[in-house]
């Protein structure tokens, strides 16, 4: 009925064995070329050393992209209560200010990713001890601003980052490969319009969409797009309804239909009114697409009532929520939880330093905090599809996973 979207996928997920990486100075670590194989470094940036060869160890995983109708949460959902941070839950896995992060799916395995300012990419298993489950990679030379695991390809990590390239990166071979290059651009973010990611829609800076189809040969788009905005900082596809998708900028925020978008000349099929100021997210609620929640530099979240798209949307709940990051945190975007259809999740300057989850009507359901181990502020999150597990990223290179 919801169009509630579970795809279950057995997956050998053969595991992440980068001794087998031949070493490679960083110089010739060039974004030119369209595959890279890369080392293992350590999130300071030097190699570490080998690691003599092993057997691969094959991982027989279950993945799942979403909860079954029934296993949907109640609201208020209690089970947030559960989840804590323990010390060993923490660890730097890049070298700087952290611009994504993303959560692998596997149910079995705890796998989170995260992107950095230079161009690091971190991937820690949280099922090995310490520092030696942190892989990372450096496949971009600019802030990597959004990544996502493939819903095809669980060992696929999609990254975009600011150097105008999305890599598709194999974890278990270490080799990212070019996907896609905009000429003299700046990208700011991704999302898969089918669900089974062959396609992309991709923002940038200067305000433009672009739309990518992985099948055809080449890097460069099948379309580019001006939408009128003064510059995209995120696009993000509808759950169900997959040609909608929602881009947010300057101060506008707007819902297009893919299979309509030309050069120019493109008109919103809804405009969500209401921003003062620019505008740090827009995203669909996960499982009906019924809401929208954005996160705008006027200090307040807001939430938008999508079921049906006419072409002004107001304001349905106005959140106050301090967003003075100021210069060296990355800012805020506020994200659903993927699991349930009315839990909003959003970093916070509040002390003790916490991440905060509301309802969509505005009432505060939880906050995630531990005064020993949580000392900064979470500026960018993300949550497993079906089990507990949060990942709060700092500006300075560090996960912070809460979970039961
Ligand atoms: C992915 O979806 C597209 C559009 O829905 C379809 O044309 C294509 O055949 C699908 N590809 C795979 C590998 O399933
Ligand atoms: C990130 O977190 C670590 C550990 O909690 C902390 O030591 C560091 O100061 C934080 N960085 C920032 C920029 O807040
Ligand atoms: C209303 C308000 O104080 N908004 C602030 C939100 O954060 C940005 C910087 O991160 C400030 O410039 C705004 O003044």
């Amino acid at each position: 009925m919801l169009g509630i979207h579970c795809l279950f996928v057995h997956v050998l997920f053969s595991y992440l064995h980068p001794s087998r990486v031949k070493p490679k100075k960083p110089e010739e670590e060039l974004v030119r070329r369209r595959s890279m194989r890369l080392q293992r470094v350590d999130p300071s940036g030097a190699p570490l050393p080998e690691i003599p060869a092993q057997p691969d160890s094959v991982i027989d995983d279950y993945v799942r992209w979403g909860r079954r109708k029934e296993e949907i949460l109640p609201i208020p959902d209690t089970s947030l209560n559960q989840m804590i941070l323990t010390e060993d839950a923490v660890t730097k896995v890049v070298k700087n200010r952290i611009y994504s992060v993303a959560v692998h799916p596997s149910e079995s395995r705890t796998l989170v990713a995260a992107g950095d300012k230079s161009g690091q990419i971190g991937l820690w298993d949280l099922n090995s001890k310490g520092e030696d489950g942190v892989y990372v990679f450096i496949p971009h030379s600019q802030p990597v601003s959004c990544m996502s695991f493939s819903p095809l390809n669980p060992a696929h990590l999609l990254s975009l980052s600011y150097d105008g390239t999305i890599r598709c990166g194999d974890v278990t071979r270490a080799i990212f490969e070019e996907v896609y290059r905009t000429k003299e651009k700046s990208s700011s973010c991704f999302d898969f319009l089918a669900d089974n990611a062959s396609t992309l829609v991709v923002g940038h800076w200067d305000g433009d969409v672009a739309v990518v189809d992985k099948r055809t040969p080449g890097t460069s788009s099948e379309l580019s797009a001006n939408i009128n905005s003064k510059t995209i900082r995120t696009v993000h596809v509808h759950p169900v309804n997959r040609q909608y998708f929602v881009a947010a900028g300057a101060m506008n925020v707007c819902i297009y239909d893919a299979r309509y978008l030309k050069p120019n000349g493109n008109k919103p099929i809804s405009t969500l009114s209401g921003h003062t100021k620019s505008v740090a997210s827009a995203y669909f609620s996960p499982i009906t697409g019924d809401k929208v929640v954005t996160t705008c530099a006027d200090d307040k979240l807001r939430v938008y009532e999508t079921s049906s798209l006419s072409s002004t949307i107001p304001v349905l709940t106005a959140i106050k929520h301090n967003n003075n990051t100021g210069r060296w945190l990355t800012r805020f975007r506020a994200i659903w939880d993927p699991k349930q259809e009315d839990c909003i999740v959003v970093g916070s300057m509040a002390r003790p330093r916490q991440i905060e989850v509301f309802q969509a009507t505005g009432e505060q359901l939880h906050s995630f905090y531990n005064v020993d181990y949580l000392g900064s502020v979470c500026s960018i999150n993300a949550m497993h599809p079906t089990k507990n597990i949060l990942v709060g990223g700092n500006s300075s290179g560090r996960l912070h996973v809460f979970k039961d």
